[in-house]
């Protein structure tokens, strides 16, 4: 899928979104699951050729096996993977798609959520300029988004950060580091502080929670974790190492929807605030992150932004955003309705893995 416009972070720059959908067709119903893993390893290791060969291999050829399949299931049943977790929450997703739109229950309710509109943010790219950065943060608040999320890497920060803040002084505004900062980077960053933003995201690398500890007690801002946090026991671990306060919870970084909610209700536990991350997705995955968005713990704006923030032509009804907002769907399941249309224009191939 095109993407509107690149979208240029530390690990490069992307044109357009290389989808893989899941669609799970059961006796009583079919479900759909989006795969967000993106082409290269360069988020995380995933790559989508990989989850898609995964899937095929060693994913779905068990969920066979099972008598009566259910969402719930997906997870211990893939349990000798290990990682792929970006392939493991697109099979979920789809059972679980199947099974509540054959049951008549939207995924929100199914969820635990509290509440039909999600507040939402846009996550903003590396520009050739700063002058061009302030224009383009100007166009979404112009569209309406009340928070912006600023990628930033060395070379790329402070004084970009305090040209945004100086033209819109009142904007909730974060930064990304998507882990391109080294630990001798700890009181160049602490600079950060002084713009008051909700939060600094991963500015270092996965495995190194003494920086962003050492960050933390450092400054104010609140420091967030995202691609450190793949399941409730590295939560835990990184909570406790105080190397975050805010976690930003991804399904597909985590393994599924039901990990992203066992997350989410631990922290609410330890009083810690949560949101809700993007892979640039089609609509298929952004029903998914809206649903998890429901849940009371998720109290600041998600990287959840309307369908044409990424896509000219969404494959399923496109997100709108109203009030900073996107409504949750209304019907059963994801609540969304693949236009398999679309797919067929946008030159989608299929592979069917069937019970033998
Ligand atoms: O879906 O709006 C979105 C993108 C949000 O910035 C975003 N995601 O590290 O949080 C992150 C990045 C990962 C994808 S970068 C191409
Ligand atoms: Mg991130």
């Amino acid at each position: 899928m095109p993407l509107v416009r690149p979208f240029r972070t530390s690990f490069g720059s992307q044109h357009v979104r290389d989808v893989l959908l899941v669609h799970v067709i059961t006796d009583a119903s079919d479900g759909w699951g989006e795969c967000p893993a993106h082409a290269e390893p360069f988020y995380n290791e995933e790559f989508v050729d990989a989850s898609e060969m995964v899937l095929q291999r060693w994913l779905i050829p068990p969920l066979f096996d099972q008598v009566h399949l259910t969402g719930d299931r997906v997870l211990d049943a893939s349990r000798l993977v290990k990682g792929y977790n970006a392939a493991r929450a697109s099979i979920e997703m789809a059972v679980l798609d199947a099974e509540l739109r054959a049951a008549g229950v939207r995924l929100a309710s199914y969820l635990g959520g509290v509440r039909e509109h999600v507040k939402v943010g846009v996550s903003i790219g590396i520009t050739d300029s700063i002058a061009q950065l302030v224009d383009v943060v100007r166009g979404y608040v112009a569209d309406g988004y009340c928070r912006a999320k600023l990628k930033i890497e060395p070379g790329w920060d402070i004084a970009a950060v305090r040209a945004v803040r100086e033209a819109f002084p009142d904007l909730a505004l974060q930064v990304d580091a998507n882990a391109s900062y080294g630990p001798n980077d700890v009181a160049h960053l602490a600079q950060l502080d002084s713009f008051e933003m909700l939060l600094i995201e991963q500015p270092f690398a996965v495995d190194d929670l003494a920086s962003h500890a050492a960050l933390a007690s450092a400054i104010n801002t609140p420091v967030c974790l995202d691609e450190s946090i793949l399941s409730v026991r590295s939560a835990q671990l990184a909570l406790d190492a105080l190397a975050c306060s805010v976690i930003n919870i991804k399904i597909g970084r985590v393994g599924g929807l039901l990990e992203a909610k066992r997350i989410h209700d631990y922290c609410s536990q330890r009083n810690v605030q949560v949101w809700c991350g993007g892979m640039l997705e089609s609509g298929v995955g952004r029903a998914a992150n809206v649903a998890l968005a429901t849940l009371s713990g998720f109290t600041l704006p998600g990287d959840i932004s309307a369908s044409d923030r990424y896509f000219a032509r969404d494959v399923v009804e496109p997100f709108v955003l109203v009030d900073s907002s996107l409504a949750v769907p209304q019907g059963a399941g994801l609540g969304v309705t693949v236009d398999e249309r679309v797919l067929h224009e946008l030159g989608a191939t299929r592979v069917s893995v069937r019970s033998s």
